[in-house]
């Protein structure tokens, strides 16, 4: 059990840790000269039953808040410390609502320095503190009243901790593994170790680990938890981990970073989240007003967006959208606090409700309502609530981001749910069934329109029909809608062609005869079709003549125009659009570069950019920075190997 003290600059916290655990946290130099507390003490008490007792000490000092929010992330206890001569003072206070901001509803009161006092005056501060309890999350908590000097009442105050960590039972570890740093240095003979808070999931030796918001890898060499070696550390542990690999440097990770499994790195500067104001404070919250926030072991400067009004009076809370000055990462849930600008004052606290709030249209009725949704209880009723939101689909992936599911917690969560899924591991979309039922009507309506309209085109690429929905569906989903209504004859493919059954249309004579000229050249170029100024003078026509010919067949399905003069052979695209596969399938994360791309397939570099780019267009790829995934199976899109089209 992780037990973070609490309390007024020179209350008695250290000098009480001292005497319930025998260790003196406080460690630095100018700790001891100036008797005060600075940054963040650690002490750790095995217990006779097997349990631990982890105390975080944290400064009292004003000007130390933001080393005391980084100790009190993810505790289980509180130890609120009073001075019996002092009795509550601005940063008692000021401790205690940043714990009810965190959510911290367990705790016991220490009012030390009781040997300096009368026992009026104890019973008068035992009164205050009841008081100043009163309505928080640590309302009627048990208090003792103790001396650390002569030890007297100590030793209750440790039976108290003693029992309360013997009943404690910790939630069991769920999401993917993610800590808090808050100390990094280097052991001679270990090299680079931090330590921190593990807020979710777990993480064994040898795992690999991103460091978020940078992004670089490291190892997990050893593992210490509260100051024992061990095989793995999980959810709730302070763990202390030894680092290796390319970003293990020192100079490179700070208190505030985040190590993280692979799969829960979400980076982010805009942070959707509901907060509170604090009942004490003077004035309402006003919009768009500068602040720090704490997430984490992290302070930021930030901007606060109210969403649904001009500014949140005191004691009251809204949804906002909060605004970094810099990348750091986030997940559904996570307490923060908000500060001054000055870092003077405690404003608010809350909790994020996604951390990937758009830029734009933050505050129109239709986001909000998707905050409400994502505020639900779980994650499951999140989903539920957001599925008919989303006519156009809901990107799974990233919701399951959002809420750091693990792998096992996500395909649970998405075989319950009630939705039509469709996509790949690396991309998976999910649609309400009304939805559902709908895009498939509308799709079969958006061709019979295309018809009527373009009569003498045999139909529609997909990507073309797509983008009449302004519900703008998933590619994933869209694909998958086709697939049934194909499936069960109500569309048909030719090519890259959709068409209704009944519809035909065929090249005239003039021109089939030009089109049965130019196929041999488009043959013999195989993964390398000529282009139109390079057919025109091989057949002695003229370029323009070429290119309408051409165009005429994309209109039929013979052949697909991939950009301004390239025209591909359907059995060409869908050779070339099974060597992405190929190459995703190879690599690990499923990604894959245009520099292997051009490699694997011998088409050279300016070809191997416009393919790319096309295969983006038609929904098969998409790109995420430099490298690229596939949405669907290249059969879905251009048809199953040895199809004849
Ligand atoms: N008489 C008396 N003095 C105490 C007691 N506990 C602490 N002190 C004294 O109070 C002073 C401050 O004690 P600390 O434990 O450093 O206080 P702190 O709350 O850790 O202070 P910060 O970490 O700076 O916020 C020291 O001079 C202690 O010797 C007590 O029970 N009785
Ligand atoms: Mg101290």
């Amino acid at each position: 059990m992780i037990i973070a003290t609490a309390g007024h600059v020179d209350h008695g916290k250290t000098k009480l840790v001292e005497a319930l655990s025998g260790v003196d946290t406080d460690r630095l130099p100018e700790e001891k000269a100036r008797g005060l507390t600075i940054d963040l003490g650690f002490a750790y008490v095995a217990l006779a039953g097997g349990g631990v007792l982890g105390f975080v000490d944290v400064p009292g000092h004003e000007k130390f808040i933001r080393n005391m929010v980084a100790g009190v992330t993810a505790i289980d206890y509180a130890l609120l410390v009073v001075a019996a001569d002092d009795g509550p003072m601005p940063q008692t206070r000021e401790h205690l609502a940043i714990l009810d901001l965190l959510g911290v509803t367990r705790g016991v009161v220490a009012i030390t320095k009781a040997d300096a006092v009368s026992a009026e005056r104890i019973a008068e501060v035992r009164g205050a503190v009841v008081e100043l309890l009163a309505g928080g999350g640590l309302e009627g908590a048990e208090m003792f009243a103790l001396s650390a000097l002569s030890g007297r009442g100590v030793a209750a105050l440790r039976g108290h901790l003693d029992d309360a960590a013997e009943n404690f039972t910790a939630a069991p570890p769920s999401g993917r593994f993610r800590l808090a740093i808050d100390r990094v240095f280097s052991l001679t003979g270990a090299g680079l170790v931090v330590t921190g808070s593990v807020h979710s999931g777990g993480v064994a030796l040898g795992d690999r680990l991103l460091l978020a918001p940078a992004g670089t890898e490291v190892r997990v060499r050893a593992i210490h938890v509260h100051d024992r070696k061990a095989e793995n550390a999980r959810q709730g542990d302070r763990a202390a981990l030894n680092l290796a690999g390319p970003g293990a440097r020192k100079s490179a990770i700070k208190r505030g970073d985040w190590l993280v499994h692979p799969d829960a790195f979400a980076v982010t500067r805009r942070i959707d989240a509901r907060i509170r104001v604090l009942p004490g404070e003077a004035k309402a919250l006003k919009h768009e007003i500068p602040a720090h926030m704490h997430l984490g072991a992290l302070v930021t400067p930030c901007r606060v967006a109210i969403l649904e009004s001009r500014e949140i009076a005191p004691g009251a809370s809204a949804l906002v959208q909060i605004i970094t000055d810099r990348d750091i990462t986030a997940h559904r849930g996570d307490r923060l606090i908000l500060r001054d600008q000055s870092a003077r004052r405690t404003l608010a606290g809350g909790r994020v409700i996604d951390p990937f709030g758009p830029e734009r249209g933050r505050a129109r009725l239709a986001r909000l309502a998707v905050l409400r949704a994502m505020s639900a209880a779980t994650p499951a009723d999140a989903l539920a609530a957001l599925l008919p939101l989303f006519p156009g689909g809901l990107d799974l992936l990233r919701f399951q981001l959002a809420c750091n599911l693990d792998a096992a917690e996500g395909a649970a969560l998405f075989a319950e749910a009630e939705m039509v899924t469709a996509g790949n591991a690396s991309a998976l979309a999910g649609m309400a069934p009304a939805h559902w039922r709908k895009l498939g009507h509308g799709i079969h309506a958006a061709l019979a329109r295309w018809h009527e309209r373009s009569p003498e085109a045999l139909g529609a690429n997909e990507f073309e029909l797509r983008r009449i929905f302004p519900e703008r569906p998933l590619a994933q989903l869209f694909n998958a809608a086709i697939g049934e209504l194909i499936e069960t004859g109500k569309v048909c493919r030719a090519g890259t062609i959709l068409h209704l059954p009944g519809h035909k249309a065929e090249l005239a004579a003039a021109e089939m005869k030009i089109w049965r000229r130019i196929v041999p050249l488009l043959e013999a170029g195989g993964l390398r079709p000529p282009v139109v100024w390079e057919i025109a003078p091989a057949l002695d026509l003229a370029a323009d003549e070429v290119e309408r010919v051409l165009r005429r067949a994309a209109t039929l399905g013979l052949i697909v125009q991939v950009a301004k003069n390239r025209f591909f052979l359907p059995e060409a695209l869908r050779r070339l659009a099974e060597i992405v596969e190929q190459l995703a399938g190879d690599s690990e994360d499923g990604l894959f570069l245009a520099g292997h791309y051009r490699d694997r397939s011998g088409i050279g570099r300016n070809l191997t950019i416009e393919l790319l780019e096309y295969f983006d267009r038609a929904g098969f790829t998409r790109r995420t920075g430099p490298a690229r995934r596939t949405l669907r199976p290249a059969a879905a899109l251009f048809g199953p190997s040895g199809e004849n089209s």
